[in-house]
C-alpha cells in the first residue's frame, strides 16, 4: 500500500500534502488547500521579515495589540498576509488572532474550519535579528455552514484540533505541522519558493538536558517551579532561552528540553495565550511523544472561556514536563 510509505526527504511540501490526502479516500481536499494557503502566506511574510532590516518597516507602528503590548510594524504585516490568504483561499469562516481583539468572519460562510494564529511571535526580536515565528491552530467548526462562524466554533478545547503547526523564521525558515498523524518539518529554498521535507515523522527525545524559562522573574515563581528549576541546575542541564517561543520550543523538539512559562508576578495566568501559542504547539509535541500541562493538567484538556486568554505551560519532553508536575504537586 503505498500511502503508508513514508515520503522521502526533499518531497515538496505540495506534494506531501497531496499524498498525505490519498490516504484519507473521501477527504475533500479543503484541509489540504487551507494548509497550502498558510505555506503561501508564510512565504510571503518569510520575504517580508528577510527585508524588515533593509528599509525601514520595522519598529513601533504607534498602535498597541489587544494585550497592551507594543505592537510592531511587521506583526501588523504578518497579521494581514495571513488574513488575506485564508480569506481568499475560501475554506475558513471564522479566524481569531493574537493581534486582533474579535474574531474575524472572513465572508467565507460556506468554509468548514476556523482558524487561530499567532501571526508573527516573538515580536520583541524582530528588529534585532533573531529568530521569530508564525503559530497556527486549525478546528472544524461546530455550527452549520451557511453563516459566520460563532465563538463556539472558535473555543474549542485543544483535544479538538485537526491541525497545527509553526513557521520558524530562522537561519533557515521552516514549516513544522501536524495533521494528528505524527509531525513533518519543511525548509524553505528561498531561491526555488518551495518547502521540502527535510525533517520527516519528527519524535521529540523522551528526557532532555535543556530547560527554558525567564529566570528574571524567578522572584515570584511558585515553590513547586523554583524547586524545578533548582532540579534542573542541580542536574547541570544548560540554561537557553531566546525570548522567541517558536525557537525556544523548535530547539527542544529536536534536541530534547522543556520550556516552562509560569505564573508570574507581572504575568499571573502566565503570559503565553491559550488558543494562539500553547495549543497549538501542546499538540505538536504531544504528536512528536512529548508533553505539555499548565502545571496540573494536559494543555490540549483546557476548556477556554476567551479567545485572548492565558495559560501557564510546561512543555517539551514528556520526562520532564512530568517531573516539573511532581515538583508542583509537591508544594501543597
Ligand atoms: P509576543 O506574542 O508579544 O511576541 O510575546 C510572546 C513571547 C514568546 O515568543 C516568548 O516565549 C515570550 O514572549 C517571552 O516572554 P518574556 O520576555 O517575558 O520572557
Ligand atoms: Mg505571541
Amino acid at each position: 500500500d503505498h500511502n503508508k510509505l513514508a515520503l522521502p526527504v526533499g518531497t515538496t511540501l505540495d506534494r506531501f500534502i497531496m499524498r498525505k490526502q490519498e490516504d484519507f479516500p473521501y477527504a475533500t481536499g479543503e484541509l489540504s488547500q487551507l494548509l497550502r494557503d498558510i505555506a503561501l502566506a508564510a512565504k510571503i511574510v518569510n520575504r517580508e521579515i528577510n527585508r524588515s532590516g533593509l528599509i525601514d518597516i520595522a519598529g513601533a507602528y504607534g498602535s498597541q495589540n489587544v494585550q497592551g503590548e507594543d505592537q510592531q510594524k511587521l506583526d501588523v504585516i504578518a497579521n494581514i498576509r495571513f488574513i488575506r490568504a485564508l480569506r481568499n483561499g475560501g475554506e475558513v469562516c471564522t479566524i481569531i488572532s493574537e493581534e486582533d481583539d474579535d474574531m474575524i468572519q472572513t465572508g467565507n460562510n460556506q468554509g468548514k474550519y476556523v482558524v487561530a494564529i499567532d501571526p508573527l511571535d516573538g515580536s520583541s526580536n524582530i528588529d534585532v535579528n533573531v529568530s521569530i515565528g508564525t503559530i497556527f491552530s486549525i478546528y472544524r467548526r461546530v455550527s452549520p455552514t451557511g453563516r459566520e462562524g460563532t465563538s463556539a466554533d472558535c473555543l474549542q478545547p485543544g483535544t479538538h484540533q485537526v491541525a497545527a503547526g509553526y513557521v520558524i523564521y530562522g537561519s533557515s525558515t521552516m514549516l513544522v505541522y501536524t495533521t494528528g498523524n505524527g509531525v513533518n518539518g519543511f525548509t524553505y529554498e528561498p531561491s526555488l519558493g518551495e518547502f521540502f521535507l527535510s525533517h520527516p515523522d519528527i519524535q521529540t527525545p523522551a528526557t532532555g538536558a535543556i530547560y527554558s524559562i525567564n529566570e528574571g522573574a524567578s522572584e515570584s515563581f511558585s515553590p513547586g517551579v523554583a524547586a524545578f528549576v533548582k532540579h534542573c541546575k542541580d542536574s547541570s542541564f544548560s540554561a537557553r532561552y531566546i525570548g522567541s517561543l517558536v525557537a525556544d520550543f523548535h530547539r527542544n523538539l529536536l534536541k530534547g528540553g522543556i520550556y516552562i512559562y509560569p505564573a508570574t508576578a507581572k504575568n499571573k495566568q502566565g503570559k503565553l495565550r491559550l488558543m494562539y501559542e500553547c495549543n497549538p504547539l501542546a499538540f505538536i509535541v504531544e504528536q512528536a511523544g512529548g508533553r505539555s500541562s499548565d502545571g496540573y493538567r494536559r494543555t490540549l484538556e483546557i476548556e477556554p472561556t476567551q479567545c485572548h486568554e492565558r495559560c501557564p505551560v510546561f512543555i517539551g519532553s514528556k520526562e520532564l514536563v512530568e517531573q516539573a508536575e511532581a515538583f508542583i504537586a509537591q508544594e501543597a
